[in-house]
């Protein structure tokens, strides 16, 4: 492949949460493209705009190159350049007084979404200390986890598309997830769902916009936010009453389904019509294409999770799958069975991993955390954190490390978040590009992009690893794998983070697989052996023995064991006078292709592609309005008001608008960057929550638009 200093480096693109072959076109030292690589099995030369932007990231003039300390007051965007020993030094020698004057718990940590660093902060989080790990457990994919491990002990089901059983889906059941646009959610490349339909599978979408895949779809279904439960318990009352489900499994394998017959019963589809806008006979449609055609799987995605009813919602579709015999079955939903010997890094997988072995009893998570009284969920909401620090209860928190966040833009509460940022006496900020919330940092420190980074790339509940390699060094950037071991070296956790550096750490990962990470770059990915149908051998791990259609574990924290459905706190049926006034329903963060959440807006190529923040609405509704295509409007619920621009769209019921997420403006003045016009956040309410779970109605509230 070298021809004249050119060469090609195969890698995994990370710019989403990153399953994509890549081949990393080099000449010399310079990156100067990156394209799909045909020839692998994760994406078969699938690629998007933003893995082809990674050139742009990586060089980007904003980057931030070096460790810097705050000299200004805070928020005042003065800043001077340290080294990374005196920034290491200072932070070490702040986070230990803390943890002797305070307790460990006065230092929290917060992530962003899942990255390939998340393993290491929990262990680092655990090996400190500190239960206050505050991240978007609450809001994404992690009650998809958890539902799935309560209800099955098992990791998360997968949509097994890739015909290593010799069967590929022949339904495919989609629901609340866009993958067209988000690419590879939840550790799936979105092309496959396209391969399938293109190999004739039958397509179901449920989502309250017609997205693309609804619009190759046989059955769409336009369901009203946050009422996606009602739904499945219709689905599972016409399977049942019409004798559609796997007999065999049913019987054999599960506990609790003559109370799932009881409660499906309660949810006509003539009632479930009534609560989530789908037509009766829609719901029969789509639960009879589903329960006959076999096999079939069902990729559920982002859109379920921001919802008051987020756990029962993942409950129910677990039950859909097992009740309907796709569970573990070639071309249905698939258990995958990790690479033999490879040490387990994904956070989900690795939760018991990083968990009992680094835990003193005394502070596991969420025994000291803030008091949020979700039990299910190991991580504490923002919204939760911002009071702890400003009411200094239950006891003082003094240090902040942001590893990869921008919350501010990301989470609900934004205002409040920004009092508890300026309040906090010390706050490290781990990033690429300088944002809003980092601006509040005592000490930025700079991080490495993929394509500065080794990496055992676990590709979440994939049956594969593959290798990303190091290709380029930006000024001083660092590996955040890298900051973690110089950091827990200077606060004398060595123990738990015996690695000298990521080569070793790497190295360590494979060992039990026979390899060091140089063989494992030529050899580019490692693979399980899959075996199916894994409950006929094994049997479930659950308190039962058995797949808990009744789930024990809730039932003994006093929640319903079989789902329900709950109306969300504001809507139009449960709060009619908010309705009065706000009459639409808001769905915010339907992610974007040229985007992940806040990031991008600096580079031309993706903010070309969606220059300002655009709210989705009806045209009958936008006329009503006087609203016109590309207005600039608010869009306002009762916690406040920002600007986006109008785009009139058909694809959205009229009740319903679609709201983005995560707007900043990077080009415009620090410290805010003008993140209060148009940022989402700024409507949402995290006391709107799941009982269960605590996730927040950011997709389901009421709004207000006008010009
Ligand atoms: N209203 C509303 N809000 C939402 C959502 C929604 O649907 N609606 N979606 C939510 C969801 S699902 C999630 S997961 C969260 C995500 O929330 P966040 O993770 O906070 O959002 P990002 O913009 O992806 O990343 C934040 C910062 O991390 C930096 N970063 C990226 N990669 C790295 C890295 O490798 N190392 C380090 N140190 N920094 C890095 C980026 O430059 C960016 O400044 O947002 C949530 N916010
Ligand atoms: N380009 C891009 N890719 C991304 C990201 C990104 O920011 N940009 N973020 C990454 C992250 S962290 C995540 S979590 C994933 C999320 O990716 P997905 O799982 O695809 O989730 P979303 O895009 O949030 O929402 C999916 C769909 O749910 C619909 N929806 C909204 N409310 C409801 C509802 O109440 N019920 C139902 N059934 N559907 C509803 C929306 O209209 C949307 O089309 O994407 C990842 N990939
Ligand atoms: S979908 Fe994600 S992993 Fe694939 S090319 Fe796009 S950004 Fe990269
Ligand atoms: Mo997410």
């Amino acid at each position: 492949m070298t021809d004249q200093g050119h060469r090609i480096v195969k890698s995994i693109c990370r710019m989403c949460h990153g399953v994509c072959g890549v081949n990393v076109h080099m000449d010399g030292e310079r990156v100067t493209k990156i394209t799909g690589d045909r020839d692998h099995p994760m994406s078969k030369g699938y690629i998007c705009s933003k893995g082809r932007a990674s050139v742009d990231l990586l060089y980007h003039p904003d980057r931030l190159q070096y460790p810097m300390r705050r000299k200004g007051p805070k928020g005042a965007n003065q800043w001077e350049r340290i080294s990374w020993d005196e920034a290491l030094d200072e932070i070490a020698t702040k986070l230990l007084a803390y943890k002797r004057e305070h307790g460990p718990q006065s230092v929290a940590v917060a992530t962003g979404t899942g990255r390939p660093y998340m393993f290491m902060t929990l262990r680092f989080v655990n090996a400190f200390g500190t239960p206050n790990f505050v991240g978007y457990a609450h809001a994404c994919y992690l009650p998809r986890v958890m539902a799935s491990a309560v209800t099955a002990r098992l990791p998360i089901p997968v949509c097994d598309f890739y015909g290593v059983g010799g069967v590929k889906p022949a339904c495919v059941l989609v629901w609340g997830c866009n993958i067209s646009e988000t690419g590879s959610a939840d550790g799936l490349a979105g092309c496959f769902v396209h391969h399938a339909r293109r190999d004739g599978a039958k397509l179901i979408v449920v989502d309250p916009r017609r997205t693309q895949l609804a619009k190759k779809s046989d059955v769409w279904v336009q369901v009203r936010p946050g009422t996606d439960v009602a739904l499945a318990l219709a689905m599972l009352n016409v399977i049942i009453e019409e004798d559609l489900y796997d007999h065999d499994f049913v019987e054999g394998y599960t506990v609790g389904f003559d109370e799932l017959r009881a409660r499906a019963a309660e949810f006509s589809p003539a009632r479930a019509a009534e609560i989530t806008w789908v037509p009766e006979q829609t719901i029969r449609e789509m639960a009879r294409l589903y329960a006959t055609t076999k096999p079939a799987c069902l990729l559920w995605g982002n859109g379920l999770d921001q919802s008051p009813n987020c756990f029962q919602t993942a409950r129910a579709l677990m039950i859909l799958r097992a009740v309907t015999g796709n569970l573990d079955v070639p071309g249905g939903d698939a258990f995958w069975v990790p690479p033999e010997g490879v040490y387990q890094t994904s956070p989900f997988l690795a939760l018991e991993n990083t968990l009992p072995e680094m835990v003193a009893p005394e502070v596991a998570v969420s025994k000291l955390g803030f008091g949020d009284t979700f039990v299910m969920n190991p991580g504490v909401r923002h919204s939760t954190f911002y009071r702890a620090v400003l009411e200094e209860k239950p006891y003082p928190v003094k240090a902040l490390i942001l590893m990869g966040t921008n919350p501010l833009l990301t989470a609900s509460d934004p205002l409040a978040g920004e009092e508890a940022l300026r309040k906090l006496e010390f706050t490290v900020a781990i990033d690429m590009f300088m944002t809003p919330t980092a601006q509040f940092a005592d000490i930025v420190l700079p991080a490495a992009s993929w394509l500065e980074q080794d990496d055992v790339a676990d590709l979440h509940f994939i049956w594969c690893v593959a290798a990303r390699q190091k290709v380029a060094q930006i000024g001083e950037c660092r590996d955040d794998k890298q900051i973690i071991f110089d950091l827990a070296r200077r606060l004398g956790l060595e123990d738990c983070f015996p690695w000298k550096d990521v080569r070793e750490w790497c190295d360590y990962v494979l060992a039990g697989a026979g390899m060091d990470f140089e063989e494992f770059c030529r050899v580019g990915l490692l693979g399980g052996e899959m075996r199916y149908r894994k409950h006929e051998t094994d049997g479930f791990a659950t308190p039962s023995g058995k797949f808990e259609i009744a789930c024990s574990s809730l039932e003994g924290e006093g929640f319903e064991a079989v789902p329900d459905y709950i109306e969300p706190p504001e809507s139009p049926f449960s709060s009619p006078e908010v309705a009065e006034e706000y009459p639409l329903i808001a769905i915010t963060g339907a992610k974007i292709e040229p985007f992940f959440h806040t990031e991008f807006r600096q580079i031309e190529s993706q903010r070309r592609k969606n220059p300002d923040p655009i709210v989705e609405i009806h045209p009958e509704v936008a006329g009503e309005l006087s609203i016109e295509d590309g207005d600039w409007v608010w869009v306002e619920s009762p916690r406040g008001r920002i600007r986006q621009r109008a785009r009139l769209t058909p694809d959205i019921d009229p009740r319903v608008v679609s709201i983005q997420h995560a707007w900043w403006f990077p080009e415009r003045e620090a410290p805010e960057y003008g993140w209060k016009e148009s940022c989402a956040s700024l409507l949402l309410d995290p006391r709107q929550a799941d009982p269960i779970w605590g996730a927040e109605a950011w997709k389901g509230f009421l709004c207000r638009v006008y010009p």
